[in-house]
């Protein structure tokens, strides 16, 4: 803020420079012209008189956009008034009665409220279902927000009133309205779930990219989409919502456009009561080289801002805090006028000619549709770099004594019959006194000059908004040649999972067809997973290409930076990696295109470190491949307990479509791509993969010739390698997953040879898959007591093979023992509970009790419980073995 200059002298010279700026503006060359000689003035007071101008992150407290560049309103403001006063209303109605039949039931008004004019301004003239050259903008709305986009999508004529009545109703007969936006629940509705806060945001961004990206491959023809993501000023403190700007702004993505909502509240409270949020956004945003535009006043201010010649009004406007704006938005005209305007008398008199009721209705940029437009149009115009938007509005606009601005307008969703009174009459629903205790709602007739109107307005913009669709045809087949050589095994070739993993991208990339459709996406991690080769292969993207000569140019696998480059090299960003694995995921619904994501990363980073956008993911009914690397607690040699991974598959369960596999030879990572591209890409089946790979390399077997190993692989469970002792006495059963399979093998040697037991050993691919089939069963068994009891894979498979059971994966107990009701004996769990070490993988695997010599003792163990050999011969055992029994429990050392 400049000083504000009282010196007479002063005064008078200033006025003449600023007198000079108005000429040239008006009549020289305009704001161009202006800009550039205040340029140019800056440098010549630095290079004659070392003046160095202060740093400033922000503008003055005044909009952006000044009012006399506002284009000229297109609409029928006052049609579009009434419109949104009845959207206003049913999604008012929506969460009070919700609340009516259910107490508790929940809903959120307020949010809605202060949004309204935001998002009827875009409806009415913005969001474009579809465009001249037939792309579309995508829109990321807020998830509280949700009633006001039902109520408008019932006026519409989209959704039935029923559905209305049952908001947050959802198991009632005929269906009802989710909570918030789920693709999950309402997939011809909803696109994109953003109420967990912060990752609409940086969703939106990533999405923004690549939007480009396709285009920059040649996979998406047209261009003129935005992607648009309505935020709240709250929301804006999550990590998530910040994390990833200065991506947008280095991408240059002007098809992204964020519109933030600042009403200065969240849901407890001011966001920034001390402080000026939007002065603080604008700091950020303006840093990271967005297009920053302010929308504060509404036109009832514009005469006092121009003539504020000296600019004391602005900059007491910028004096005060959002907690006393607050204030103001709760008080009367005269608190306002003596508070505000009272710090000076000449502030005074410049609103001496209005009323106390004047003053105190004076409104806000946005819920002001003419600003509000002036900003949306000035964004979509923006070329180079992202637009954020920041609004200044009420919460709770219009519910008055019922929570307008009030701290808890958020969580405001009943109504008495007085505030529905006010409400309706403010707003001017033709509802009468009588009708109001049930908040019943208000849809005038098709043939309504709203209707019609409203019904124009989208017809004009392509369509409906929101809607979602599965644009893409599905793929035909999935060559099988690129899988087959997985068979073979590698005769006794040593190579990890991951190689493996690697080899058959790196054909699948080759494919004249499903080549191009294949993302691989990495945070920084693709010289650890061996996948360097890629570089060069097919290219990193970067929307500029390579402006340098590379340092490795001399060498076969150099950095290869393409505009038309296919690997997402994100940098260290798993947040990000996982929204550009969202928005390839889903980009056979959004863009027609059936791209198909495969997201490689350290699986310690995954789950537990964006579980929230894998769940979000699932909601969307994201299709594609997280690729867990170096996976397995005790297959990562010497990084230790921040790296060692024995609990990502444990992560996994609860997300209801997601299939996870735990693979340990070569030919089952082949069946398990072959048949997921098949079932996402071909059948369309709203599911995800989860694949952990290894980075220890071990000799890749043939894939066995006897059973339906592919049936077994996919399903969860096939026998890998039956003991040819068809005469012992002593039997057991060895369960291996991962690479933790080959300390299995070891162990059924050592079994047989030293002990007498005879042990088949299986391949558990997946103890999700088994347990969710095993569940299913038991609980249609439960409903069908009288027809014959449907048996679990699990079961089926090992009925016959002759216990007991002893279960051994890199991953924790849990993941066996969750099928211990369903195996047809004694089950013992061997895994890898507690923290890592930094180790060899032979340490690592004695101190976690997974390794060959604890796999005999166990099944020892076991034996001896069910009586078939004696104690003491698994005390002897643990001698031989080598085994101190009084060793710490790694599960909590
Ligand atoms: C990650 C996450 N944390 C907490 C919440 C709960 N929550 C829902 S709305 C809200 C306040 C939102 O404030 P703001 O972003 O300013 O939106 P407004 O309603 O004011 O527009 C909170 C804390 C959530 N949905 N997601
Ligand atoms: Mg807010």
């Amino acid at each position: 803020m400049p000083q504000i200059e009282t010196d007479g002298l002063e005064v008078l010279e200033t006025r003449e420079w600023v007198d000079s700026l108005d000429y040239v503006l008006s009549k020289g060359g305009g704001p161009n012209r202006a800009g550039r000689l205040l340029q140019q003035l800056a440098l010549h007071a630095r290079r004659e008189a070392g003046i160095n101008l202060p740093f400033s992150a922000t503008t003055p407290y005044q909009n952006t956009i000044a009012v006399r560049q506002q284009p000229p309103f297109p609409g029928s403001q006052e049609m579009e008034r009434r419109i949104k006063s009845l959207v206003r209303w049913n999604a008012l109605a929506m969460v009070v009665r919700a609340n009516k039949i259910q107490e508790g039931i929940g809903g959120h008004i307020s949010t809605f409220a202060s949004a309204a004019t935001l998002y009827e301004v875009a409806f009415n003239h913005f969001f474009r279902a579809q465009t001249e050259t037939g792309d579309r903008d995508v829109v990321y709305f807020q998830g509280h927000a949700a009633p006001g986009i039902y109520s408008r999508a019932y006026l519409e004529g989209r959704l039935a009133k029923e559905k209305l009545q049952n908001f947050r109703r959802e198991l009632k007969p005929g269906g009802g309205l989710s909570s918030y936006p789920h693709p999950w629940l309402m997939p011809d509705f909803w696109e994109f779930p953003t109420v967990s806060m912060g990752l609409g945001p940086i969703q939106a961004i990533y999405h923004a990219r690549f939007i480009k990206y396709l285009e920059n491959r040649g996979l998406k023809q047209t261009t003129g989409g935005k992607v648009w993501a309505f935020l709240g000023d709250g929301e804006m403190d999550e990590p998530e919502s910040l994390g990833s700007i200065t991506l947008a702004s280095r991408e240059r993505l002007d098809n992204l456009i964020f519109v933030v909502n600042c009403n200065l509240q969240r849901l407890d409270g001011p966001v920034r009561g001390n402080g000026k949020i939007i002065q603080e956004l604008e700091a950020i945003f303006r840093g990271a080289g967005w297009n920053v535009i302010k929308v504060i006043w509404g036109t009832d201010w514009d005469n006092l801002i121009q003539n504020d010649r000296d600019g004391i009004l602005v900059k007491r406007l910028g004096e005060v805090s959002d907690g006393q704006y607050q204030k103001y938005f709760v008080e009367s005209g005269s608190y306002f006028r003596q508070n505000l305007f009272g710090s000076d008398p000449r502030l005074l008199k410049m609103v001496e000619h209005l009323s106390d009721d004047q003053l105190a209705r004076m409104r806000l940029g946005g819920h002001d549709p003419i600003k509000v437009h002036a900003a949306y149009k000035a964004a979509m115009e923006h070329t180079g770099a992202p637009t954020i938007i920041l609004a200044k509005t009420i919460k709770g606009y219009g519910l008055g004594e019922a929570g307008e601005g009030k701290n808890i307008t958020h969580q405001q969703k009943k109504l008495n019959e007085d505030e529905l009174q006010m409400f309706r009459s403010r707003f001017g629903i033709p509802i009468p006194d009588d009708e109001l205790h049930d908040a019943p709602f208000y849809r005038p007739s098709d043939d309504s000059a709203e209707i019609k109107y409203m019904q124009a307005q989208r017809q004009q913009l392509g369509g409906y908004m929101p809607q979602r669709k599965v644009r893409a045809t599905p793929l035909k087949s999935v060559p099988e040649s690129y899988f087959k050589e997985f068979d073979k095994g590698t005769e006794g070739r040593e190579v990890s999972t991951t190689m493996v993993f690697v080899r058959l991208l790196a054909k699948l990339l080759r494919d004249p067809e499903l080549g191009k459709l294949i993302v691989p996406i990495i945070p920084d991690e693709a010289r650890t997973f061996g996948m360097e080769a890629l570089f060069r292969q097919v290219g990193i993207y970067s929307n500029v290409g390579q402006l340098y000569e590379p340092v490795d140019m001399d060498t076969l696998l150099y950095y290869k930076e393409a505009k038309d480059g296919q690997i997402l090299e994100e940098g260290i960003t798993e947040a990000g990696s996982m929204c550009s694995f969202i928005a390839a995921g889903t980009a056979y619904a959004n863009h027609g295109i059936n791209t198909i994501p495969f997201f490689i990363y350290y699986s310690m980073f995954g789950f537990q470190r964006i579980g929230d956008l894998i769940w979000a993911a699932a909601d969307m009914r994201c299709r594609g491949f997280l690729i867990g690397g170096t996976a397995g607690r005790t297959t990562l040699a010497g990084e230790g307990l921040q790296h060692q991974d024995g609990h990502s598959h444990v992560l996994a369960l609860p997300v209801p479509n997601l299939l996870a596999y735990d693979p340990a030879f070569a030919y089952e990572i082949g069946i398990i791509i072959q048949d997921g591209i098949k079932r996402m890409y071909i059948d369309q089946e709203s599911i995800f993969y989860y694949l952990t790979v290894t980075n220890e390399p071990l000799p890749m077997p043939e894939i066995p010739k006897e059973g339906n190993v592919r049936e077994g692989v996919l399903k969860g469970l096939y026998r890998f390698k039956a003991s040819q002792k068809k005469d012992a006495k002593l039997r057991a059963q060895l369960l291996g997953s991962g690479t933790i399979m080959y300390e299995a093998l070891k162990a059924q040697k050592i079994l047989e040879e030293k002990y007498g037991v005879a042990t088949d050993v299986w391949s558990v691919t997946s103890y999700k898959e088994l347990y969710r089939n095993a569940n299913d069963c038991e609980r249609w068994n439960m409903l069908h007591p009288s027809e014959p009891a449907k048996i679990p894979y699990v079961t089926q498979t090992l009925q016959g093979a002759q216990g007991p059971f002893i279960a051994v994966s890199d991953y924790m107990k849990v993941l066996p023992e969750s099928l211990a009701r369903w195996v047809p004996g004694q089950l013992v769990s061997l895994g890898t509970d507690g923290f890592g070490r930094s180790e060899s993988r032979v340490a690592l695997r004695d101190f976690f009790e997974v390794d060959a010599k604890h796999i005999v003792l166990a099944t020892l163990g076991a034996l001896a419980r069910e009586k078939k050999i004696a104690t003491d011969v698994v005390q002897r055992a643990i001698k031989e073995l080598g085994i101190d029994p009084e060793k710490a429990n790694p599960a909590i050392s």
